[in-house]
This record gives C-alpha cells, sequence and structure tokens, in this order.
C-alpha cells in the first residue's frame, strides 16, 4: 500500500485526494519539451481542439478565438514519453489502492490553458460525458507547471461524487456541458507545484478557471478504469470495453 488509509478513506468520502509532487525535475523538463512539440505538431494538422469554441474549426478559427482551452485526447497515440507515463509506478501504485490491482486505461489527454487567455472549463463530471458503468472509473491529474486558482488549478466540491447528475449541453459552446446548479462556495481548490498530480472520482464536480496569468498552465490527465467496464451506448445496451493498444491494461494483479 503507498498511500495511508486516511489517505484512501479521504478520497472514498470526499471524491478526490490531493498528492503533491510525483514526478522528478528531470521527468517534469522532459515532459514539458515533449508537451510543447505534440501542441506545435498538433497545430500543424488541425489535430486539436480548442473546447472554448465549438467543435470543429481551422487551426485560425481555434488560434483566434478570445479564451483557449487546447485539448490534445490520447497522447499516448502520438508520443512515447506520454505513454510511458501511463506505466509510471508510483502513479499506479496509487490507484491500485483506490480501484483495486486490475487497472486499463480509459483514455488520456492533455489540457492547455496558455497564458494570458486561458479558457475554463466548466463545471462536470467525467461520468456525465463518459456514461460508463460501474461508476468506478478515477483520474490521476498531473500538472507540469505550478498551479493554483490564478491559472486554473483544479476544484472539486467535496463529496459530489456520491450523487450522479444529468448534464445538459451548454449554451455557450457545444465542446462543454455546463452545469448551472452547481455552488462553487463549497468548492475546494488544489494548489500544486509542477509534477504535482491530485485523483479524483469519475463523479466528482470539478472545474477549471479561466487562465489570465502570463503562466501557461499544462496540465495532463490519465483516465483509468477496473476491466470490465462498459461504455452505455444507450439506455438498454451496454459494451464492455476490450484491452486493446487505445485502451492498455496499465496494470494486472
Ligand atoms: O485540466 C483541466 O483544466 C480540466 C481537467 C478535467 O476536467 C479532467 O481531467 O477531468
Amino acid at each position: 500500500m503507498t498511500l495511508t488509509q486516511e489517505q484512501i478513506d479521504q478520497f472514498h468520502k470526499h471524491g478526490y485526494l490531493k498528492v503533491g509532487k510525483v514526478l522528478q525535475d528531470d521527468e517534469i523538463e522532459l515532459l514539458r519539451e515533449q508537451y510543447d512539440l505534440e501542441f506545435e505538431k498538433a497545430r500543424d494538422n488541425n489535430a486539436y481542439r480548442n473546447l472554448a469554441t465549438n467543435d470543429g474549426g481551422s487551426v485560425d478559427e481555434k488560434e483566434s478565438a478570445p479564451q483557449q482551452m487546447l485539448q490534445i485526447m490520447q497522447m499516448c497515440e502520438r508520443n512515447i514519453h506520454f505513454r510511458q507515463l501511463l506505466f509510471n509506478q508510483r502513479i499506479l501504485d496509487m490507484a491500485e489502492d483506490l480501484i483495486g490491482p486490475n487497472i486499463q486505461l480509459f483514455h488520456d489527454q492533455a489540457l492547455f490553458k496558455p497564458a494570458g487567455h486561458g479558457g475554463a472549463v466548466f463545471w462536470h463530471q467525467d461520468n456525465g460525458y463518459w456514461k460508463c458503468s460501474p461508476a468506478n472509473l478515477i483520474s490521476c491529474w498531473l500538472t507540469l507547471d505550478d498551479v493554483d486558482v490564478h491559472n486554473g488549478a483544479m476544484q472539486v466540491i467535496p463529496g459530489s461524487h456520491l450523487t450522479p447528475i444529468r448534464h445538459e449541453i451548454s449554451q455557450d459552446t457545444n465542446a462543454l456541458l455546463d452545469l448551472k446548479d452547481v455552488d462553487p462556495s463549497q468548492a475546494t481548490v488544489n494548489d500544486l507545484p509542477a509534477g504535482g498530480c491530485m485523483f479524483h472520482h469519475c463523479q466528482t464536480l470539478h472545474y477549471t478557471a479561466p487562465n489570465e496569468t502570463e503562466n501557461q498552465r499544462r496540465a495532463f490527465a490519465i483516465h483509468m478504469m477496473p476491466p470490465g467496464t462498459r461504455r452505455a451506448d444507450n439506455e438498454s445496451d451496454t459494451i464492455p470495453m476490450p484491452v486493446s493498444f487505445k485502451q492498455p491494461l496499465l496494470r494486472a494483479g
């Protein structure tokens, strides 16, 4: 066991666990370089999304939007260093304490808020999008820059993972869901140093604020699940997700 019983209990009670720094300085440097490289390449190929705009669009449209919440899905299929990060033993040891010894990737994503005009990620529960069952998925959210409330540290509503909420498509952008009835005064803000991580449950309400600071915010999320998790295609039909290159087994107990 890597986490203390107190940390495990805190995760199950509140739906999140702030851990602190898990990556070494040389790992952070390498991952920063690779992250920047992948975003450069993604711009050349229009192979990323700006979640602060409506879906799609040219690179020019994405780049000239007043707010930029840039997303690359499945860095692990583009970059060997991010694929290796999925198998980081320290992260998997902690994940094992939270969901058990068999761990499969659901997906990963890089979430980049450029300095000055980084967009928000509105309040949501991940499983409001994913519709997985059982709802036992967890996310390890890693940051490659120091984060606080001003540049997009993750905010969560403790205990919200116990109540799934139906999500509606946002009026402002069809790329993100938006929940109007969240009480942000209940939120806790999770400041982290570069190379730090936190875990959240797939039903924990969370939000990241716009980045209006001079400091960019580069984050990477690893969404993990116990094998056998199903994705609801429609209300009566569920499909178990097979182990594959896209969704590798990260640890088998
Ligand atoms: O990185 C962000 O700003 C949001 C991340 C997020 O919503 C998630 O990892 O589930």
